[in-house]
């Protein structure tokens, strides 16, 4: 802890005696250093022009590399150390070259490596929506918004339902995730299983939720930057997926006479919906959950939601609506695809995801990412499956694979 001390002293003094040996840069609008917790990004936003730009750091084991051409450069590291950044405006008549000192600090509260905070929880209407997290009368989204947080936050692991497809929840951490080259960076749990009468199969219960991520570039601290999609195999998606597939959900109206169907259905004709591929269908209600299915604290008579569509991935293998399989997709990067704990053929746990998978959701192009601090995961697909209702992504615990449990 002295030494601590004294390296901030010393630090202190460099501070005073660089303000007067360079107020002239001042205009350059960046510090000549930097203290930074590690994982937390310093944004270096140069005042002055020139015709082009170079950022060049060296990491503390004294490896030099340059690190960009544009103007700004975002720092974000998260080894502990002393970092060296040189920065030069190239240009004729206005020439910099500044040398910017960054100390990569410990964080002075430990970070945890679970959920910190839900942004925001929009589920589609489902059999467990109003129920996980559970709606009462009066609350509000703001309420219900905390509810979801309380159920998937720390190591909680109550879970939420997203409800059909396009049905979300954004979460973030208490730090930004780091991509880690050539390693998975955050792990998402669900509650897909295997069907234990089908041994070396791999069947069951698989609800595939598509995950986003983003950065937060305008360090506004919340999530309205650019999104990017998780996409292990961009080339099996674009064969499989309906990309831009948007759907509609009409709330029912309360008083609606419920319409038995086969079995356990009570009512087929439910909640209507509609998409942008000229379909049409319904969330139907079951014996088996009886509470409303609409998310009761949305006023908006309709819900609209667009992402990518996975297709279907049930058999009826019953051939009469009793008994259902789903198939996990072994390309596919999915929240509820894979039971927790399963492995691909390379030893890797499917439920660990790498930041280095994400792609421009137009584009559908490979981007690098340094680091996110948020995650949005919706339910990717729009199928029903008899008396099992609704396919539905569960999630129950997020973890930054890069921290350590505590
Ligand atoms: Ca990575
Ligand atoms: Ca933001
Ligand atoms: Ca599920």
């Amino acid at each position: 802890m002295k030494a601590r001390i004294g390296f901030y002293i010393l630090l202190f003094l460099t501070f005073v005696s660089c303000e007067t040996d360079f107020a002239p840069l001042v205009s350059l609008g960046l510090d000549d250093a930097y203290i930074a917790p590690r994982m937390k990004a310093v944004f270096l936003r140069p005042g002055l022009e020139g015709e082009a730009y170079q950022w060049t750091l060296t990491a503390p084991d004294g490896h030099q590399s340059v690190v960009s051409n544009q103007k700004d450069y975002t720092f974000l590291e998260s080894e502990l150390g002393t970092y060296h950044l040189n920065f030069k405006i190239l240009d004729e008549t206005t020439p910099v070259n500044e040398d910017i000192t960054v100390f990569v600090v410990e964080e002075q509260r430990k970070y945890s490596p679970y959920i910190s905070t839900v942004y925001e929880y929009r589920p589609a209407p489902g059999q467990f929506i109003n129920d996980m997290p559970r709606y009462v009368i009066g609350d509000t989204k703001e309420s219900m918004r905390r509810k979801a947080e309380e159920s998937i936050r720390g190591n909680v692991r109550r879970g939420v339902s997203l409800g059909g497809f396009g049905g979300y929840i954004i979460f973030g951490f208490d730090h930004t995730v780091m991509n880690i080259k050539d390693k998975r960076d955050f792990y998402i749990e669900g509650n897909a299983f295997n069907s234990g009468a089908h041994p070396g199969l791999e069947v069951g219960s698989s609800e595939s939720g598509i995950i986003l991520v983003a950065f937060d570039d305008n360090q506004n601290g919340i999530p309205d930057d650019t999104w990017y999609e998780i996409d292990w195999y961009p080339d099996v998606t674009k064969e499989i997926a309906y990309m831009d597939y948007e759907i509609k959900y009409y709330r029912p109206n309360p008083d609606k006479y419920p319409d038995p169907g086969q079995g356990s259905i009570s009512d087929k004709t439910y909640i209507k919906w509609t998409d942008n591929r000229g379909k049409e269908g319904y969330v139907m209600k079951n014996v088996f959950h009886n509470q409303a299915y609409y998310p009761q604290w949305i006023s908006d008579d309709e819900m609209v939601f667009r992402g990518t569509r996975l297709p279907n991935n049930a058999s009826d293998v019953s051939g009469n609506g009793t008994y259902y399989l789903q198939f996990m997709f072994p390309r596919g990067a999915y929240v509820d695809n894979y039971p927790d704990g399963a492995v691909d053929s390379e030893g890797n746990q499917r439920n660990h995801f790498d930041i280095s998978w994400a792609v421009g959701i137009e584009t559908r192009e490979r981007v690098h990412l340094k680091g996110i601090d948020f995650i949005k995961v919706y339910t990717a697909q729009n199928q029903y499956l008899g008396w099992l209702g609704e396919t539905s992504t569960e999630l129950f615990c997020a973890e930054d694979l890069h921290i350590g449990r505590q």
